[in-house]
């Protein structure tokens, strides 16, 4: 069957509860998806990943899963889903869905029958006594800053949850479990849908439950980070489901190194999303933020260029804090920064994710207390930094830049009250900045963040160099990042090879600055487009410009 992932493949990821609400209960939903479908094909993607829209009691806003055959209420129904499959496909986008089975919610049928007593569905999950002393079955770590182990039901018995504890993980070890998940995925196949989105996927398997060695982050992850049981249920699941159906695949990796990128996809995942580049401004945790120095971001982004061409780019998604909040603060030149995130997403190597609301320059969210956040995660994090007596102001200064509401601020669709999200109250507050920021206001301005968008997605498909091309960096500092992406003759296809290369020259700072010796000759050259207007020896503050390179034979 053909393969639905190819070089022209461009992504864009909806945060559903933000992206339209149609009925004005303030929570997005799929018949709003459906009202902005033409919209997202303008834009020229041709493939969308949507966020878990399963049923869930919402503990972690969809991730946490009470009947993976069933849509969330509020979202709409079987029968709106299979509509926006539809109306997709007639305008040439393909339905990504995100695969959460690392864990169920913990008021999936298969747990409340495990909590019966039920001896099949008590071995879905990880269930173990405490330790002799009394103590917990182990000493492992928790990513939401929880502890992994809850008591199950009154008796001596703990489960295993690397997440909330309404997130009790699967056993992997079982089989039943797997034949579980094939008939999961076959059931969204058969509706239509191109791939998955593979959350957390690389943790799923458990080598043992032995103690972990202490660490600061994750004690005990090495028991269960990219393990070989991990290894063989990515390729059975690729063999069995993925394939017969020309389906795709990116896996959610955490703390993915260079090798078990490569195996992970080796067979298994079509790519990864990997986090190095979005950890260049942390201090040990994300909690923790330092001045992001371009120059750190480029030599990341280099290494992985060259470790995964084909991999997953992207810059924002429902779980970063907006990358030009991080790029430029509160300082000015939101246009010019902003598009300049949207060149390097479109035209380095690889699948390009977009994330709503990345394509009008969307800033990180607008909170001044704990109440205004919803993300559990936040909360947690919150409370414990509170018990380390981490002052109140710098606790919040932690939650507000970082907390992955950031990201899920309603969409800005209109400068009107609701943003044109929602005629009702939203369900997380909408930033005041959609006054000025919002897709009305840019969708007829061709010197719109949004028209910029369009325009290099439209030359990401017209030219082979930017969306097949091999990429090579040319120059790298604080300021400047310059890199070729180039197409020769072994690379061609079909009778008439093609010979193309493209500079990409980006300037990262909020001065003008000169073009460095080794770039100079790039000066002469006519741009294909730079997204200021500028054109000469000198990149204008956050000019993003393309020139031709020289054709290598
Ligand atoms: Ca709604």
């Amino acid at each position: 069957m053909q393969k639905r992932l190819n070089e022209g493949t461009i992504v864009y990821q909806i945060y559903p509860r933000s992206f339209q609400d149609s009925d004005g209960d303030g929570i997005g939903d799929i018949r709003g998806i459906i009202s902005r479908l033409d919209y997202l094909r303008e834009l020229g993607i041709n493939a969308i990943w949507l966020s878990p829209i399963y049923k869930s009691p919402d503990d972690d806003n969809g991730y946490d899963i009470s009947d993976y055959c069933a849509i969330q209420p509020h979202f709409g129904t079987l029968q709106d889903f299979d509509e926006l499959v539809a109306e997709a496909k007639a305008r040439g986008i393909d339905i990504i869905m995100d695969l959460v089975i690392n864990h169920t919610s913990d008021e999936h049928e298969w747990f409340r029958r495990a909590l019966a007593g039920e001896e099949k569905y008590r071995d879905y999950y990880i269930i173990r006594k405490g330790k002799p002393d009394g103590s917990l079955p182990n000493n492992w770590g928790n990513f939401f800053a929880e502890c992994p182990w809850t008591r199950l039901g009154d008796g001596d018995e703990y489960y295993l949850h690397l997440f909330s504890k309404k997130q009790p993980d699967l056993n992997f070890k079982n089989p039943a479990v797997i034949e579980e998940i094939k008939g999961i995925m076959k059931f969204w196949l058969d509706r239509g849908v191109a791939g998955f989105r593979c959350d957390v996927i690389n943790v799923i398997y458990k080598n043992t439950l032995d103690d972990g060695r202490r660490s600061f982050i994750l004690t005990g992850k090495e028991h269960y980070l990219s393990t070989d049981g991990c290894h063989e249920i990515l390729k059975e699941l690729r063999r069995e489901c993925i394939e017969p159906y020309g389906a795709w695949t990116v896996g959610e990796t955490v703390f993915v190194d260079e090798s078990s990128a490569r195996r992970l996809t080796d067979g298994e995942l079509d790519m990864v999303f990997t986090f190095e580049h979005m950890e260049v401004d942390q201090i040990i945790v994300k909690w923790f933020k330092k001045k992001l120095r371009p120059g750190r971001l480029m030599r990341t982004l280099t290494k992985w260029q060259r470790v995964l061409p084909h991999g997953a780019i992207y810059f924002e998604n429902h779980d970063q804090p907006r990358f030009i909040s991080r790029l430029v603060g509160a300082a000015g030149h939101h246009r010019a920064a902003s598009k300049l995130v949207g060149a390097l997403t479109l035209t380095l190597g690889g699948t390009p994710f977009i994330y709503e609301g990345q394509e009008i320059g969307m800033t990180g969210g607008d909170f001044k207390s704990l109440d205004e956040i919803q993300d559990i995660e936040s909360h947690n994090v919150y409370a414990l930094a509170k018990k380390l007596h981490i002052p109140r102001r710098m606790r919040m200064k932690m939650i507000s830049r970082t907390s992955r509401d950031n990201a899920r601020c309603p969409m800005q669709w209109t400068a009107e009250a609701g943003a044109g999200f929602t005629s009702g109250t939203p369900w997380l507050k909408i930033n005041p900045n959609h006054r000025h920021i919002n897709v009305e206001a840019q969708i007829e301005d061709s010197d719109s963040v949004l028209s910029f968008y369009k325009k290099m997605i439209e030359l990401r498909r017209t030219h082979p160099a930017l969306c097949r091309g091999s990429f090579t960096s040319l120059y790298e500092s604080d300021k400047i990042y310059a890199y070729q992406r180039c197409v020769t003759s072994e690379q061609g296809l079909g009778i008439h090879s093609v010979f193309e290369t493209i500079v990409v020259l980006l300037n990262f700072t909020n001065k003008t600055v000169r073009l460095p010796r080794a770039l100079m000759k790039y000066a002469e050259r006519e741009p294909i487009i730079s997204s200021t207007g500028g054109k000469g020896d000198r990149l204008m503050p956050f000019e993003a410009r393309l020139v031709y390179g020289d054709i290598i034979l």
